[in-house]
Parts: C-alpha cells; structure tokens; sequence
C-alpha cells in the first residue's frame, strides 16, 4: 500500500513512520511512504508557499498553486491509475477519524494525505482535489502532519504481513468495540502486588471468562460509549470476546 503525504515538514512525517512496526513493513515493502514537500512546487524565488488572506484577518494561508502542482506531481509519478486515489485532506472541519474508516482506508491501493500549516489552505486548491476531510479530534495543533502520521499508523497494521506474529496480540484490543483487559508479565509479584490467581491456574476457559468480563466491566465504567455500542450490538454481555 503507498502512502503520499503533501507537507510542508517531509522529515517529520518519514521519521516518525521509519520506527517500531511501520519501519520494519516499509524495509519489507509491505508500505511505502513518500512525503512531498509543498516547498519544492513554490514557483517564486523566495520559495514562499503562504500569503495574507483576502478579506484581513491575523495570520497567512497556504497558496493554491504549490499544492495543486505537489498533487499533479504526485498523481504523474504513479504507475497504476486506473482509479484515481482518495484524497484525505487532514481537518478540524473533517468527520472524526475511527477504526471502520481504518479498515474502509486499508482496502486501497494509493492514499494521499494533504497537511494544512498556519490558517490552512486555499479553498480553491481543496475544492479541485480532496475527496475526504478527515480530523483526528477537537483540539487546536500546528499542522495536519500528526494527524495524517495517526491514520497512517491505525491504516498500516491492518495491511496483510505488517503485524508480525510478536505483535499478534494487538489484534485483540478494540477488535470487537471493547477495552483491553488488564495484562501482566513476570514477575508473578511485584513491591507485594500479585497477578490475579486465575491466569497462573492454567484453565483457559476460566482464563477467557475471566478476561471477557473484565474487559466489559472496564468498558462500562471507562468508556460508557463504548460499552452501549456493544450492548446495541451483541446483545446483553453474554457472549464471547471474538478474535479474527
Ligand atoms: C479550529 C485538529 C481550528 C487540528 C478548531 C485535529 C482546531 C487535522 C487537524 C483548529 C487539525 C479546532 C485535526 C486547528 C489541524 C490548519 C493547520 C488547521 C493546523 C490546523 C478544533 C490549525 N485533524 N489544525 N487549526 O487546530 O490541522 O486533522
């Protein structure tokens, strides 16, 4: 799956990518991350890409001119085109980013993030090529960059190999709409807090009843939302955690 990000700080996109699981899928080809800089499609000598904005007001845009041609660039160097690739503009103003959207973002080919700096972009530029405005939540950040680095870690580990079989685990958690339950590692005790006796008993039944309503019960009380989702979706609590 190849990811473009049209930025003003490529380095911030491609180091943050380049640890932990997704460096190891992009040296294993699974991802590929190309981060364009805006800068380089300036066509002025100062090489400015941002300018007051009509009508006053405090602050600078981004131009028009430097993201359409970061765009075009983009969509002249990709080898299949047969569907033009959604464009995620990263936004305040966009639908709140969630698990589903990951999934429905992980069955393409090609995406293409646009990262907005100072006051955002010119809406002519917005209105030729984004196709999805999407926010990560409602705070105030500097730059689209940490949103689009998000989507494109929650998107890539559900790409086909880039969960290794070490990472499995991580499967489970929010899978089905729950928390995670509790976990423990060695030691069995630790400065006198011990691991709860039914997950050293080794009956998996017991092990599994005990984690699901955990899992439940901390969703309930941490995550209300959550839990009434799944109560809506899976009845009264009686089932059982499912892993795919
Ligand atoms: C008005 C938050 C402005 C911010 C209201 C989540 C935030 C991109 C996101 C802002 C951004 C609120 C996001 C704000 C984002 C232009 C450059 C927009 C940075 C910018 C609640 C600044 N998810 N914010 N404006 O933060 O890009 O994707």
């Amino acid at each position: 799956m190849n990811f473009y990000v049209m930025t003003l700080f490529p380095d911030m996109v491609i180091n943050c990518l380049s640890e932990s699981i997704t460096g190891r899928a992009i040296k294993n080809g699974l991802i590929n991350v190309e981060a364009v800089n805006i800068r380089d499609f300036a066509t002025n000598k100062y090489k400015h890409v941002d300018d007051y904005i009509y009508g006053g007001g405090s602050g600078m845009l981004m131009q028009a001119e430097p993201v359409y041609l970061a765009y075009k660039h983009i969509m002249e160097s990709m080898e299949n085109t047969e569907k033009t690739p959604r464009v995620l503009y990263m936004t305040p103003q966009g639908k709140t980013f969630n698990q589903s959207m990951a999934q429905e973002f992980s069955q393409e080919e090609n995406l293409i993030f646009l990262c907005g700096h100072y006051e955002g972009i010119d809406e002519r530029v917005l209105e030729m090529i984004v196709t999805d405005e999407v926010s990560v939540g409602d705070y105030v950040l500097t730059g689209g960059e940490i949103p689009a680095i998000t989507i494109i870690d929650a998107v890539s580990r559900l790409v086909p190999g880039v969960l290794g079989k070490d990472d499995s685990a991580l499967y489970e958690s929010f899978y089905d709409g729950l928390l995670e339950y509790p976990q423990y590692t060695r030691p069995e005790e630790f400065m006198g807090k011990k691991v709860p006796e039914v997950l050293l008993s080794g009956h998996h039944k017991n092990i599994e009843k005990w984690r699901y309503d955990m899992s439940l019960e901390r969703t309930r009380i941490k995550r209300p939302d959550l839990y009434e989702k799944y109560l809506k979706e899976h009845g009264d609590g009686q089932g059982k955690i499912q892993r795919n």
